[in-house]
């Protein structure tokens, strides 16, 4: 009798076969939009099927090495990226991964265009998908606070499709003192001229190689710091190419995002540039926070599509106890819901997406901006917790070969892993939640919408989602009433709720 071996999974097309995007482009999308975008994501999909994985798995079996002296005892403090990572950056210039969101070729859908892209992108990218976050951000804020010197010289190097002018940038918060709480850094920016320069450790540096970076410091004036943080631009490289009074302490050795450089750095004197209001830092980093946490719940999206799929092509192929598992129907039940967690996380990423392209492009009224500060937060800490158990059980539906390296599965959990971590934890972006709910009419904005939302659906389950929708309203005043700490210790528990509302309205406006 012939021995048995078992067909391993396979990719479908990432663009044409993932069902929930083509559902919510059909449903969601003007068909000028939907045309005009068809043949290039078809053409992304296929690259991320065919070019993009063996050069991801490359990135991941040649992670980055910190060379810290020459053979002559210099320092130099070089980081050795291998080619596959540079071509999956060189790649993310060519399609425009940043470039389209503000090239803005079909207005303010263009962001859900580049978010489209993205989500194609990154599962295949080996997480080169984070530079491009960072980018991202630092492009929004040099196009909102950068003075006309950075526009013009730094801005085309960010938008650049061309590989070899394309510039990274790297967003350094982080320092040993805090990451959630950055209130705490140590850092101090001394001026010098008009431009100036700062002393300090950052504790986490994620693309390491990137060109130019956004950070946060004190201003300090003899011994005295201020109390606020100011955001600085800092260009990493002289003309040489080495780097301008940084030291690259080490990389860190991390449980995933293997082949992406992130190093613990000492600012030794960096020359930096102030970005808007002195003492305004945190307000300035946020329009990059709030860029790099969608890019975040998109890539949580990515990854939950990218798993369905694998694990979908296995159960038609896998036979246990005398049939596909298929079609059995407890397996077919896993991956049902499995479909409905991915569907969900995809309709709240662009439903944020969509509003936020109204609202670079001067679109959105009161209620969307609203709409759009309240659930970025939770997108991203619903969709980061959410990817980490769909991959989870993606790799359960391989039974031990889900476990097993080489079949390229356990990277999709341990990469994962991170999209609760970075960019604001769970905790904290429910806090944010409760930062912008705070505000003004914001809420009641947002409450409002859902409500007009809810009654436009013809649906049965619609009552239900109105009386959850009418239990959350009066919750966080319930809680208020009941003293910070307890509105505070129930903060992810409002998050999430309201991610489940807002789903809830999402999926069944799309029909699913
Ligand atoms: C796969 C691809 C994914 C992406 C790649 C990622 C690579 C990894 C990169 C990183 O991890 S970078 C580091 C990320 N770090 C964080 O996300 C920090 C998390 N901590 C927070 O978000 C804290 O809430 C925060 C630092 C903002 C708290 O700081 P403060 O100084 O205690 O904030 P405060 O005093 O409440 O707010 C100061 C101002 O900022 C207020 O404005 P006003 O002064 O005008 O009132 C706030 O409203 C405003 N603000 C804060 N967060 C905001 C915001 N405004 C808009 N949006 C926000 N999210
Ligand atoms: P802490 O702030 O010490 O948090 C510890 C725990 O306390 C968390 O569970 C948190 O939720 C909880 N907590 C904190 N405050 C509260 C509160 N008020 N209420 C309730 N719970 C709370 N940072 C950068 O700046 N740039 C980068 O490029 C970068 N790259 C990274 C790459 C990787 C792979 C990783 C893992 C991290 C990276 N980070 C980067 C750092 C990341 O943003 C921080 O680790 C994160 O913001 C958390 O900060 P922390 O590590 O100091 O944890």
């Amino acid at each position: 009798m012939a021995r048995f071996f078992q067909s391993p999974p396979e990719l479908m097309h990432p663009w044409s076969d993932d069902a929930v995007m083509q559902a919510w482009l059909r449903s969601r999308v003007p068909e000028h939009c939907r045309q005009r975008w068809e043949a290039g994501l078809e053409s992304l999909g296929h690259r991320a099927r065919e070019e993009m994985p063996p050069l991801a798995e490359s990135a991941e079996r040649c992670p980055p090495v910190h060379i810290s002296f020459d053979p002559w005892g210099r320092r130099v403090d070089e980081i050795r990226v291998s080619d596959a990572w540079t071509r999956l950056e060189g790649i993310a210039a060519e399609e425009g991964i940043v470039a389209t969101a503000y090239e803005r070729l079909d207005g303010a859908w263009s962001r859900v265009h580049q978010f489209l892209r993205l989500y194609l992108y990154h599962p295949s990218s080996a997480i080169a998908s984070c530079p491009m976050a960072m980018t991202d951000g630092a492009a929004r804020v040099i196009e909102r606070h950068g003075d006309e010197a950075l526009r013009e010289r730094v801005l085309p190097h960010l938008l650049s499709r061309d590989p070899v002018s394309f510039w990274t940038a790297g967003q350094w918060m982080t320092e040993r003192s805090g990451g959630s709480d950055v209130s705490r850094s140590e850092t101090v920016a001394v001026a010098r001229g008009e431009d100036y320069r700062l002393y300090g450790d950052k504790w986490f540096t994620s693309a390491t190689t990137s060109r130019v970076a956004m950070t946060l410091a004190r201003v300090q004036e003899g011994a005295v710091a201020d109390e606020r943080l100011s955001l600085f631009f800092v260009e990493l490289r002289d003309e040489d190419g080495a780097l301008r009074n940084i030291r690259i302490n080490r990389l860190k050795d991390k449980l995933g995002t293997r082949a992406l450089p992130t190093a613990e750095l000492t600012l030794e004197g960096v020359p930096a540039r102030l970005i808007g209001e002195r003492g305004r830092g945190v307000p300035a980093i946020s329009s990059i926070l709030n860029i790099t946490r969608l890019y975040n719940a998109c890539c949580a999206a990515g990854y939950m599509g990218r798993g369905l799929m694998l694990a979908l092509d296995y159960a038609r192929k896998r036979e246990a106890f005398g049939r596909p598992l298929i079609d059995q129907p407890l397996h077919r039940e896993t991956l049902a819901d499995l479909t409905m967690e991915h569907a969900a996380a995809f309709e709240l990423v662009f439903e944020c997406a969509r509003l936020l392209g109204r609202q670079e492009c001067d679109e959105a009224d009161e209620t969307e901006a609203a709409c759009l500060r309240l659930l970025t937060p939770v997108a991203k800490l619903y969709t980061g917790k959410q990817a980490v158990a769909v991959c989870s059980e993606v790799l359960e539906c391989f039974g031990g070969a889900g476990y097993v390296e080489d079949t390229g599965l356990p990277v999709l959990l341990r990469d994962a892993q991170v999209l609760s971590i970075w960019e604001g934890t769970t905790n904290v972006l429910s806090l944010d939640l409760l930062r912008a709910l705070s505000k003004e009419k914001a809420w009641d904005l947002l409450l409002e919408s859902l409500k007009v939302r809810i009654a436009a659906l013809n649906d049965e389950s619609a009552c239900a989602l109105g009386a959850a929708l009418e239990a959350l309203a009066g919750l966080p005043s319930q809680l208020q009433a009941q003293g910070e700490e307890c509105l505070q210790a129930n903060a992810r528990h409002l998050a999430f709720r309201l991610a489940a509302v807002v789903c809830g309205i999402l999926l069944l406006e799309t029909g699913e």
